[in-house]
């Protein structure tokens, strides 16, 4: 059986990448709602609603565990749709909250994402949960979704952004800083050039695959590939199968998934 993934559009596809490469035997239904992007914006109830719907539809796929690839959405809806369904349902907020409460050594980690998620303040509970001294600074950048999308993370505008958002970021003293959204990875070498290489920046779609694939182990259920080489599974190609639904704009995905 796969694994659903979801994420609000096209964002979603860097979580499916990590996967594809940590965990090259498994199948994956992915399924982006690019009909209703941006979910940052969107109240929680609308959240858990769009939630349920995509859970119901990749059940229909018949998936084995669900990842919700969405910082917004595992933010928001993770703790009700989880208690909900069935079958194991993971986020990306718990292995990113993780990863950087080991990477931090100042105790002071800066995270950012949408405006739902800084406002859910669901980053700072879970880190402090794991570590009450980690202090944690959250900044909403919302722009840099759409700059993303249009295809300027490579232009010089985003450095413009970048500087508008994360300017009071670099001066507080963080040594860590969460990149808290599906899109924010393709920024990540502009944004490690503005902090400077000393702030670590961590990406839950890494630390979500790790998690996933201690899950699937644990239950019982992950897809084991026959003859791999454990030494070569780093730059192993993915053998899974993969499908892909979206609910708008197929050719626009297509194009920004390739
Ligand atoms: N996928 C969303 C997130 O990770 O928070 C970003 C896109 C959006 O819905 N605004």
């Amino acid at each position: 059986a796969p694994i659903g993934v979801f994420d609000s559009g096209v964002g979603g596809l860097t979580v499916t990448r990590e996967i594809m490469r940590q965990l090259p035997d498994e199948n994956m239904v992915y399924f982006g709602d690019t009909a209703r992007v941006p979910y940052g914006s969107k109240s929680r109830d609308n959240i858990i609603r769009y939630s349920r719907q995509i859970i119901r539809f990749l059940k229909t796929r018949d998936v084995k565990a669900i990842v919700i690839a969405c910082n917004t959405a595992s933010a928001l809806a993770l703790d009700v749709v989880k208690k909900e369904t069935d079958i194991p349902v993971m986020g990306v907020i718990v292995p990113g909250a993780r990863a950087a409460v080991q990477a931090t050594s100042n105790k002071k980690v800066g995270v950012i994402g949408t405006e739902a998620t800084i406002r859910s303040k669901m980053y700072s509970r879970t880190i402090r949960e794991m570590d009450p001294d980690v202090e944690v600074i959250g900044k909403p950048c919302p722009l840099f979704v759409p700059l993303v999308e249009e295809g300027f993370a490579k232009h010089r505008i985003s450095e413009e952004v970048i500087d508008y958002y994360l300017a009071s970021m670099k001066e507080s003293g963080i040594d860590t800083m969460i990149l808290g959204c599906t899109h924010y990875p393709l920024l990540r070498s502009k944004i490690m050039k503005y902090l400077g290489e000393e702030i670590r920046l961590v990406n839950p779609a890494y630390e979500t695959a790790m998690e996933l694939k201690v899950l699937l182990k644990e239950l019982g259920i992950q897809n084991v590939g026959k003859d791999i080489d454990p030494d070569k599974q780093e730059e192993s190609c993915a053998n899974g199968s993969y499908e892909f639904y979206v609910s708008d704009a197929a050719d626009k995905f297509k194009h920004f998934a390739n």
